[in-house]
């Protein structure tokens, strides 16, 4: 791998999560164990354990790790190290003290830490680190997996993109990239054509400014006759299309309230679906 993300050995990892110790689990995911780990008795971070998944996992892997070294974002997070061990990964990253924002919105504080005024601040942070992704590589960066457990927070809130498994760019090399996703974030015309653009991070960004409005989860598991729905279901709250433009520039300033936001969330859902050159 290139870049400056550093091969990190195991016996470090071991003494840093105390062996890999119950009480430092963060979260028991689905691909993985997440740990908190202490370096030289004061850097806290967070290590990501992968058990053998098969040549899938394995690529996501390596993927995330290219992207992560080539990568460097105020709203990316940051990947300190990585480790192979047999048929185990590890991925050691920065240590995001507020966890994911799906924890933050649907876990058991029901969002209550977050004000409406760090909602928007989440929501611009989400979109600089898209920005970056789209406007600043070279061919453009799609993250093809954005979703709130994939957003996560750091002690003062700012929010960091993470979870690069899925990550292309648009380059000629990737004409025919296989559908991935998660269902509920993925753009329609990516589920039900294979047409995959940066437009498609746009869509999922859509699904969480409505997640951080609501309060409320995209639907697991459905289909796209649902996830059309959650669309229509944005629009009508926009009273007057002409005004759009206007809405966005005062979002930038922190002078939202609950309906400007929600009309924020429209635009961006908006924007995917009939305005080929908006950008988030
Ligand atoms: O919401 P959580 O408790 O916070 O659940 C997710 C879980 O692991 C799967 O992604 C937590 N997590 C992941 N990366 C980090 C990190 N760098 N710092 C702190 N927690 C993390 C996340």
């Amino acid at each position: 791998f290139k870049g400056s993300v550093s091969m990190i050995d195991y016996k470090l990892l071991e003494a840093a999560t105390d062996n890999f110790s119950k009480s430092n689990v963060l979260d028991e995911g689905s691909t993985g164990h997440v740990y908190k780990a202490r370096f030289d008795d004061k850097m806290l971070a967070a290590v990501k354990r992968i058990e053998y998944g098969g040549l899938d996992a394995e690529r996501e892997f390596e993927n995330e790790v290219n992207w992560l070294c080539k990568i460097r974002h105020q709203n990316v997070i940051k990947l300190l190290g990585h480790c192979i061990r047999d048929e185990t990964r590890f991925l050691v990253y920065e240590m995001m003290q507020n966890g994911s924002l799906e924890s933050q919105l649907h876990g058991p504080s029901h969002g209550s830490a977050l004000t409406w005024h760090l909602r928007m601040k989440i929501a611009v942070d989400i979109a600089r680190g898209l920005e970056y992704l789209h406007e600043h590589r070279s061919p453009p960066v799609v993250h093809r997996d954005l979703k709130s457990s994939n957003i996560l927070l750091d002690s003062d809130f700012n929010a960091k993109l993470s979870d690069f498994g899925l990550t292309v760019n648009l380059g000629a090399q990737n004409k025919n990239i296989k559908l991935s996703g998660t269902l509920g974030y993925v753009a329609p015309e990516y589920l039900l054509d294979g047409k995959l653009t940066d437009k498609s991070d746009v869509y999922a960004f859509g699904v969480v400014l409505l997640e951080l409005l609501t309060g409320k989860k995209p639907v697991e598991k459905m289909g796209p006759t649902q996830s059309q729905s959650l669309v229509s279901w944005a629009i009508p709250q926009l009273s007057d299309r002409s005004k759009l433009p206007k809405v966005v520039d005062p979002v930038i300033r922190d002078t939202m309230d609950l309906k400007h936001l929600y009309q924020v969330a429209a635009v961006a859902v908006l924007c995917v679906q009939s305005e080929p050159s908006y950008r988030p």
